[in-house]
């Protein structure tokens, strides 16, 4: 078993770049000129066989920069991000049946919605400000249902609670969906206007009477009964999804399996009815939006079309690989292999963040060159042979960045950064003068223009503009008019001509996670996140924070009894793949048989050890939400050193 120290990790700002002179040697102080040659060099001498990590945190400039280096200076589309172990699922599903991955709605419609349906979505923990047009829209008069293993939270808002066993989210969509059906209340007029294959959809789910369902998922029938005629009964619905959806081994068809419901009962391109997923990071949508995705150049346009090629071609004059690059997944495997030998990893931690991190961390161990562009010294950094100190996106730099529901909005430098740190957007030009491409921008506001002139979605937001709406969603075609809060109206046109491409209703089957529980591994571990601290926690995790809490393996009351642990005694947590140890939580929101755990402290307990890299075939993203596990007690046990106080289950 790796133990790790449980002394918690202090982490500061990185000041000035750093070099390693050999492999496995240490890290040196570097001037700014050494850094940035030594990073041209490693990664000159890697094209074609390059990869680049883009920041979600950071803004929409600094990733239209980032993804045109990795396509202009670098030669490939191997461009991705932490999108991809979150909602990359939400995006393919989204683009499947609506052609654009963003989701359909506005939070402001939120207030004004008459049901909301919350589906593995802990909104009250990790979309607070979303989570403040719940409680409106609860205020005004929405019933809320929440579907969750978890009695989370958000739940405890809930009207209904749908306590499903964890990865059997398509039966339970399944048996709504056929309950609709079943009851006469699926929006026939809208399906025939539409959309396509509801024939073969109705056949699909028609197995999943109530009684079956409730054996696969443990949700009670009248409870899914009650879902579904509410759902479908409502004026106005919202069906909002997040990671408990997306991180699956087939995280895009439990996505296809939710907006069926939306297409069976209307419940989409209408103002108040939409589907939502709220994405993760601050930028996360925007960092997409920008390119910095293997499959898109800025503006959602598709790299395999020629027409569109040829646009960036000119604009950039260069030549675009007629390919999709790798996806943050495939690149980790092309590690693996040496197809892939230099990565520049620009704000991600995936040494901490990846599904099974030991095996991460040693395939990152076999690049040839790692250039680490970020504001603190991560783990990721750790294995870095050059470190490039970056200014934080947040306050220390002018942008835009992008939100869940499409909105663009100017972020403003108000503070100095520390020491030498730079611009990203500067560090990656000069890298890019040093490998022949000389950029200029004068400011963020130039990149942004030069975006504007490629991206029709983008072309009516100019600076001026986005300050004076207080930003603007997307589409925004035009200079001097705003587009509807929500997506897809076209939908309900009259005219079959204005109605465009119909919404194709997915067929898509159940497959229960990967990591099966059996004697040996009894537990089912899902994994998450809490209130009080942000991912692999280097930018909460400090010791000085009074918001510190620490890791826990949360329990429900009768697994602990069975176990004879109770809180704050250490347990040896195992999956098939590692092993951590980790003080207990009881939490009555918990099922017999289920286990929770963060990924906020990696540095002291390791949950991405546990987890399995089980990845979705289409979207690339990891079963971080099934594991199987096994609690033991240790033999000599006590409260737990270095945990200042118990975590806020339910604060
Ligand atoms: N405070 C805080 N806020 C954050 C973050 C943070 O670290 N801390 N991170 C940000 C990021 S990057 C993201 S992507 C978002 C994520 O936001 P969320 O997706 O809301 O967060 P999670 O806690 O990962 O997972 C959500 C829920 O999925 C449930 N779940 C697990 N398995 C299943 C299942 O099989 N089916 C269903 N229906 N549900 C399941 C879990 O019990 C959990 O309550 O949060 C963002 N906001
Ligand atoms: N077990 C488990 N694992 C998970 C998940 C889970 O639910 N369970 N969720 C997954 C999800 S949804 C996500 S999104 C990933 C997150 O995975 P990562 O993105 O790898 O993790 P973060 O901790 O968010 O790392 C953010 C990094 O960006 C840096 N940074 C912040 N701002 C800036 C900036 O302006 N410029 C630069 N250059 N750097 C900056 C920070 O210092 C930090 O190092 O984790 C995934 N891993
Ligand atoms: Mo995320």
């Amino acid at each position: 078993m790796k133990k790790r120290e449980r002394t918690p990790k202090t982490y500061a700002r990185i000041t000035h770049p750093m070099v390693r002179d050999e492999k496995g040697g240490p890290l040196r102080r570097a001037s700014w000129d050494e850094a940035l040659d030594r990073a041209a060099e490693g990664l000159g001498a890697a094209r074609g066989s390059f990869g680049m990590l883009s920041c979600a945190r950071a803004t929409n400039e600094m990733n239209y920069v980032a993804q045109k280096f990795t396509r202009v200076v670098m030669g490939t589309n191997n461009v991705d991000s932490c999108n991809r172990t979150c909602h990359a699922p939400s995006v393919a599903g989204l683009s499947a049946v609506f052609g654009s991955g963003g989701g359909t709605s506005s939070y402001g419609e939120v207030d004004h919605t008459d049901l909301i349906l919350m589906w593995g979505s802990n909104a009250r923990f990790a979309h607070p400000i979303f989570f403040q047009h719940v409680l409106r829209g609860i205020r005004n008069g929405a019933r809320m249902y929440a579907v969750d293993p978890r009695r989370t939270s958000t739940a405890e808002w809930a009207e209904s609670w749908l306590g499903l066993n964890v990865g059997t989210d398509i039966p339970l969509a399944h048996a709504v969906g056929r309950e609709i059906i079943h009851a006469g209340l699926h929006n026939t007029s809208f399906i025939e206007r539409a959309t396509t294959g509801f024939e073969e959809y109705a056949a699909e789910v028609e197995p999943w009477t109530l009684a079956v369902a409730e054996k696969v998922t443990g949700v009670p029938a009248e409870a899914i009964r009650d879902l579904a005629h509410a759902y479908a009964r409502a004026e106005r619905a919202q069906l909002c999804w997040t990671l408990g959806i997306t991180e699956h081994h087939n995280g895009t068809d439990n996505v296809r399996a939710l907006i069926n419901l939306s297409l069976l009962t209307g419940h989409v391109g209408r103002y108040g009815s939409g589907v939502q997923p709220l994405r993760g990071q601050n930028n996360v949508q925007g960092g997409g939006d920008m390119g910095a995705i293997p499959n898109r150049l800025p503006g959602f346009q598709d790299i395999l079309e020629p027409a569109i090629r040829t646009k960036f071609e000119t604009a950039w004059d260069t030549v675009i690989q007629p390919e999709y690059g790798m996806t943050l997944t495939q690149m980790f495997e092309a590690m693996e292999t040496g197809e892939l030998k230099a990565v520049y990893c620009i704000g991600e931690n995936p040494a901490q963040s990846e599904a099974d991190s030991e095996q991460a961390v040693e395939r990152m161990k076999k690049l040839d060159c790692l250039v680490v562009q970020d504001i603190f010294l991560t783990a990721t950094a750790e294995l870095a042979d050059v470190i490039l100190p970056a200014t934080a996106a947040w306050a220390e730099t002018d942008g835009t960045t992008t939100n869940s529901e499409r909105r663009v909005q100017r972020v403003r430098k108000a503070v100095e950064p520390p020491g030498e740190a730079r611009e990203d957007i500067d560090i990656i030009c000069d890298l890019a003068g040093r490998l022949g491409h000389p950029w200029k921008y004068a400011d963020a506001e130039s990149v942004w223009n030069e975006l504007r002139s490629v991206s029709p979605d983008h072309y009516g937001m100019t600076y001026e503009r986005l300050a004076e709406h207080q930003g603007i969603q997307w589409p925004c075609p035009d200079t001097d008019k705003i587009e509807p809060t929500y997506l897809h109206g076209r939908l309900w046109d009259e005219d079959p001509a204005k109605r465009g491409r119909l919404a194709p209703f997915g067929i898509v089957k159940h497959d229960p996670p990967v990591d099966l529980t059996d004697d040996q591994y009894p537990i089912r571990l899902t994994t998450g996140r809490r209130l009080d601290s942000y991912n692999t926690g280097v930018q909460t995790g400090s010791f000085a924070s009074p918001l510190r809490r620490g890791e826990y393996v949360e329990l429900c009351p009768e697994d602990a009894e069975r176990y004879g642990v109770s809180v704050g005694e250490e347990v040896r947590i195992s999956s098939r793949r590692g092993t951590v140890q980790a003080p207990v939580w009881v939490d009555p929101g918990l099922r017999p048989g289920l286990a929770f755990m963060t990924m906020h402290f990696p540095d002291e307990v390791d949950t991405n050890q546990l987890t399995i890299e089980a990845n979705c075939p289409i979207a690339g993203t990891a079963e971080f939400k099934a594991s199987a596990i096994r609690i033991e007690k240790l033999p000599v046990s006590g409260p737990a050193s270095g945990l200042v106080s118990a975590p806020a289950v339910r604060s």
